[in-house]
């Protein structure tokens, strides 16, 4: 009989233990982005030439397309997240933001000192222009340190530059380092200088 009782008990520990980690699995904060699994499209002269391009994301890949031909495609290995089309480095000139995740901080140009394994699943941001129809980088990110959830371009004080509000999220493996804290979610502003963005502590919002 008290065999029994033990073997119930370790059943009813294991099935508790179980449940748990399902609950915990479940309230994960979608560490596999979900964005971009749809279509969507954007007509757009990026390159002022007069001419318009057609932007097609459909299944996190981005499609360029110029007067029936396929100017440039992302690479096979990018989940395009989403699209937006701004002046965001304050040139008076259009930028293409691509919000991507791939596996891996860098590109080809991995920085020598950074060894060791690289192949997590991370968010990034990339800037390109279009000049001439060759789609060219302006800036791309290596791994952010907390992913993007979503991105919104405007002028939010009124000096006629965009700002980029940011809400963040953060990685799956954040949740048990408390990287996450209770921030996550939170909008940030980033804006553009020189090369690059930076974060904006405090903002004065135009009326
Ligand atoms: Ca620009
Ligand atoms: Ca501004």
């Amino acid at each position: 009989m008290a065999r029994r009782r033990d073997f119930l008990m370790k059943v009813l520990t294991i099935a508790g233990m179980a449940a748990a980690l399902g609950l915990v699995i479940i309230s994960l904060p979608r560490p596999w982005p979900v964005a971009g699994a749809g279509i969507y499209t954007l007509i757009h002269d990026l390159d002022q030439d007069g001419q318009t391009e057609l932007y097609l994301l459909s299944n996190q890949g981005l499609i360029i397309a110029a007067e029936k031909r396929i100017i440039w495609r992302s690479p096979p290995d990018w989940r395009v997240a989403s699209i937006h089309v701004a002046d965001v480095t304050h040139d008076r000139r259009p930028d293409l933001l691509l919000l991507v995740w791939k596996k891996g901080s860098f590109d080809q140009s991995r920085p020598f000192w950074h060894t060791g394994p690289d192949a997590r699943f991370t968010c990034h941001l990339y800037v390109f222009n279009l000049t001439n129809r060759h789609q060219k980088p302006l800036w791309m990110s290596s791994a952010l340190d907390r992913p993007i959830d979503s991105i919104t371009i405007k002028d939010i004080d009124g000096d006629g530059r965009n700002e980029l509000l940011i809400t963040e999220g953060c990685y799956w493996w954040q949740l048990f380092n408390g990287f996450c804290g209770s921030t996550a979610g939170e909008v940030a502003t980033w804006r553009w200088q020189d090369w690059g963005f930076y974060r904006v502590d405090r903002v004065t919002v135009a009326p």
